[in-house]
């Protein structure tokens, strides 16, 4: 490979940074790699993980990215996204329970980057602005401005594109008949922060996945008097406790006043749409795009990774599927780019890659609900990850239907199990404050024995 190709990632979260720790591990084994220019609109690395207490514009004028919130505990057990040559026994130098709250997950990605000297490919506050493809160069220019000097950069040239910008960002916001007369608050989940202000109110949750699911759990937790979760597909099904209750979607909304299809009304002080995010990357230029909603496996990339349909095989995505595996996921899709970039992997020929990822996009439709849907990504994974000579097994689908059925037993009480690290096959401990009664997020607190 000649020393002279050149690699920009877009984004510093988890999946940015597993593309920058693979090239920094064949770089620690001697093994010549490309230049690598990673751009991050953020101040510091951490994606999602890093928390933004701003909503709306951040302080450069952007759209914030972060959509986490305070209170947030991690929605499936650590064991399923624990890297396998970077353990949390290795991190945390003790065992810990299976959920822990934002700050302590995160604290275990920055100690896996810290490994290596990763921070020097970064440019933080430069956000990507525009990207094109040159045909006659098979190449992209890129243009980025620094957000911290107010100046766009000249544009740069890369021999391959990985875009690695999360699609949990930009909220999609659908409108209700009413609801721009409704007196009290409209949110979407993109902007909340902190459930305390919910105190006391009855709350409209509009959809039903995990974000209606867990701030339905969260406003509870910190004295929501009455939440209503309306969905449009199908409930989430759980076994609420009585102050939440799952209706289907209302037909109008008359002043504070919700009419729901099967003629009951509520009056409500809240409406917080947790209506999922927009697949949107307004920087690449139109063929560059990919255009999804929040699916396994979005169309046009071959292993879920390799943008088949324009830009010669110099364009990869990581993490744009809807996730039940995250860290181990994206390390393994990752790894496979990596080792595409620097030759050691090969490609088939172009219809190859397409009947490859329409043959997943086929089985995807055919998947008949969660558990389904955990061995098609646990498929996914293994395959990518044998391509990909990953070096470890990163089956988690075991604990991961377990999870469903904790879940289908009590809402309130499947973070308080505990799982086995398929690693180190240490069971974690109980922790010492179920998660309904644990007010406190911090990491001090949970990481602490006793209370
Ligand atoms: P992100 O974390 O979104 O990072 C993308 C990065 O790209 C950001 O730093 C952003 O600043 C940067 N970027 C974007 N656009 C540009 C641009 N134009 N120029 C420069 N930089 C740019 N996963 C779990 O495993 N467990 C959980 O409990 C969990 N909870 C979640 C809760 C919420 C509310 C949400 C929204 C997601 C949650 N997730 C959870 C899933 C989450 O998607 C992944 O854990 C992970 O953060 C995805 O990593 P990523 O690097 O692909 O994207
Ligand atoms: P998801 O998982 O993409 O779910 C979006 C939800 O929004 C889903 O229940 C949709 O219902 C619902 N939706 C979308 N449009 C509408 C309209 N018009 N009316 C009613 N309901 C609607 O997003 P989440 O934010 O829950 O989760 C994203 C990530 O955050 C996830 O990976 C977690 O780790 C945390 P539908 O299915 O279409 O009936």
């Amino acid at each position: 490979m000649s020393k002279a190709k050149r690699v920009c990632v877009i984004g510093a979260g988890p999946s940015g940074m597993s593309v920058l720790y693979h090239f920094h591990q064949l770089k620690t084994q001697g093994k010549e790699i490309p230049e690598i220019v990673c751009f991050d609109k953020q101040s510091d690395w951490g994606g999602l993980w890093k928390y933004s207490w701003e909503t709306g514009i951040d302080q450069n004028g952007e759209a914030v990215h972060g959509s986490m919130y305070r209170g947030l505990w991690s929605n499936g057990p650590k064991e399923c996204l624990e890297y396998p040559d970077y353990t949390f026994e290795d991190h945390y130098k003790k065992a810990i329970p299976s959920y822990p709250p934002r700050e302590v997950l995160f604290d275990y990605l920055k100690g896996r980057w810290s490994k290596g000297d990763l921070r020097p490919w970064i440019r933080f506050s430069h956000v990507v602005r525009q990207v094109t493809y040159n045909d006659s160069t098979d190449d992209f220019s890129v243009v980025a401005k620094d957000l911290t000097e107010d100046k766009d950069l000249p544009p740069q040239q890369f021999d391959y594109l990985i875009v690695a910008s999360g699609h949990f960002s930009v909220p999609n916001i659908p409108s209700f008949p009413g609801i721009d007369r409704f007196p009290g608050r409209i949110m979407h989940s993109h902007d909340f922060r902190n459930a305390n202000q919910f105190k006391d109110q009855t709350i409209l949750v509009v959809g039903s996945s995990y974000s209606a699911e867990d701030l339905a759990l969260q406003t509870l937790k910190y004295g929501a008097k009455k939440i209503y979760c309306t969905y449009k597909t199908r409930p989430m099904g759980f076994k609420w406790p009585s102050q939440i209750e799952e209706k289907q979607l209302f037909t109008k909304i008359e002043g504070s006043t919700v009419h729901f299809k099967d003629g009951t009304t509520a009056d409500v002080d809240v409406i917080i749409l947790c209506t999922g995010y927009l697949f949107y990357f307004p920087f690449l230029e139109e063929r560059l795009r990919l255009k999804s909603t929040n699916i396994l496996y979005p169309p046009g990339l071959y292993k879920c990774t390799l943008w088949t349909e324009s830009a010669n095989n110099k364009l990869l995505y990581i993490g744009m599927q809807d996730q039940y595996y995250t860290y181990t996921m994206f390390d393994a899709q990752a790894k496979w780019a990596v080792n595409y970039i620097t030759g050691e992997l090969k490609l088939p020929d172009h219809e190859t890659m397409v009947k490859d990822w329409k043959k997943w996009v086929a089985r995807m439709k055919e998947l008949k609900g969660c558990h389904d849907d955990i061995d098609f990504q646990t498929d996914f994974l293994l395959d990518i990850a044998k391509d990909a000579n990953y070096g470890y097994n990163l089956d988690t689908a075991e604990e991961f239907h377990v999870w469903e059925k904790h879940k289908q037993v009590s809402i309130l009480t499947y973070r308080d199990q505990s799982y086995a690290s398929r690693f180190t096959g240490t069971k974690s401990p109980i922790h010492h404050t179920t998660f309904m009664e644990a007010l406190d997020d911090s990491m001090q607190t949970f990481l602490a024995t006793k209370q």
